[in-house]
């Protein structure tokens, strides 16, 4: 059961930190109101005002038989969903680990794994006002708050996350990706898009079955990517 227990801290470096290496059972998650050091991926660091995001950790013990890599994108579904029952607005995929809302990152999403046990963060822009958003993202950044103009209960829209990640991470440990393939093709961001990866170009085509990116490079022949950086032409 995604939330149970539910540890809280005021302020922490990062929800990260109070699961991994904690003795806890599965669904354990943590939430904060503000970090002081809170992690991207590949050392970067996500920020944000005090008060004005969900920012939490969920702990997961997936068994051996699932790829485990595939839980940014079970969680992604969720998110998406928290974010649309939120606002009503439609919200994007962009892979590996971005949920988008009119092309704008509102939320981010970072899988770390130690021995068997793979804690997911989860930060939520949710009513950060423009001038509170960084404004030097790699992707330009946005909140509920910034987007619709409306303010949200920061604790209803994680109630509905830990809701909607209880029902798909049930549906990936029964199926794997599959279980939840539809509901993430569907809101996939970079599907058709032109991307960048390193230095070469091309059209990114869709999410395969394992969760990979599939990209039409224009220098010829298809290619799917695991992991890393793709930038999509605005
Ligand atoms: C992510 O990394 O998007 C994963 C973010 C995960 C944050 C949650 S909060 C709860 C839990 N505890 C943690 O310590 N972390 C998790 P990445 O794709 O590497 O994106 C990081 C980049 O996004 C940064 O380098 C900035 O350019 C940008 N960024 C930083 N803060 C942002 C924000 N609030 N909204 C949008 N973009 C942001």
């Amino acid at each position: 059961m995604i939330g149970k227990p539910r540890l809280f801290a005021p302020e922490c470096e990062s929800t990260q930190l109070l699961l991994l290496g904690a003795d806890l059972p599965e669904g354990a998650v943590a939430v904060t109101d503000h970090q002081t050091a809170g992690r991207g991926r590949l050392g970067r660091t996500w920020v944000e005002a005090p008060g004005t995001a969900v920012l939490c950790s969920v702990l997961l013990r997936p068994p051996a038989e699932r790829r485990a890599v595939e839980l940014s994108l079970v969680t992604a579904v969720a998110v998406a969903e928290a974010v649309e029952a939120a606002t009503g607005l439609s919200a994007q995929i962009k892979w590996p680990n971005d949920v988008m809302l009119n092309r704008r990152k509102v939320a981010g999403i970072l899988a770390e794994m130690r021995d068997s046990v793979v804690v997911v963060g989860i930060g939520i822009n949710v009513n950060q006002t423009r001038e509170q958003l960084p404004a030097d993202a790699r992707t330009p950044a946005g909140s509920l708050r910034s987007l619709t103009g409306c303010e949200y209960d920061r604790d209803d829209v994680s109630a509905t996350l830990f809701a909607r990640f209880d029902q798909r991470y049930a549906q990936w440990l029964d199926r794997g990706l599959d279980g939840v393939f539809d509901d993430l093709g569907s809101r996939d961001f970079l599907r058709g898009r032109r991307v960048r990866v390193g230095d070469e170009a091309g059209t990114a085509l869709q999410i395969d079955r394992q969760g990979r990116l599939e990209i039409a490079f224009d220098t010829g022949g298809h290619r799917t990517i695991d992991s890393g950086e793709v930038e999509f032409e605005r």
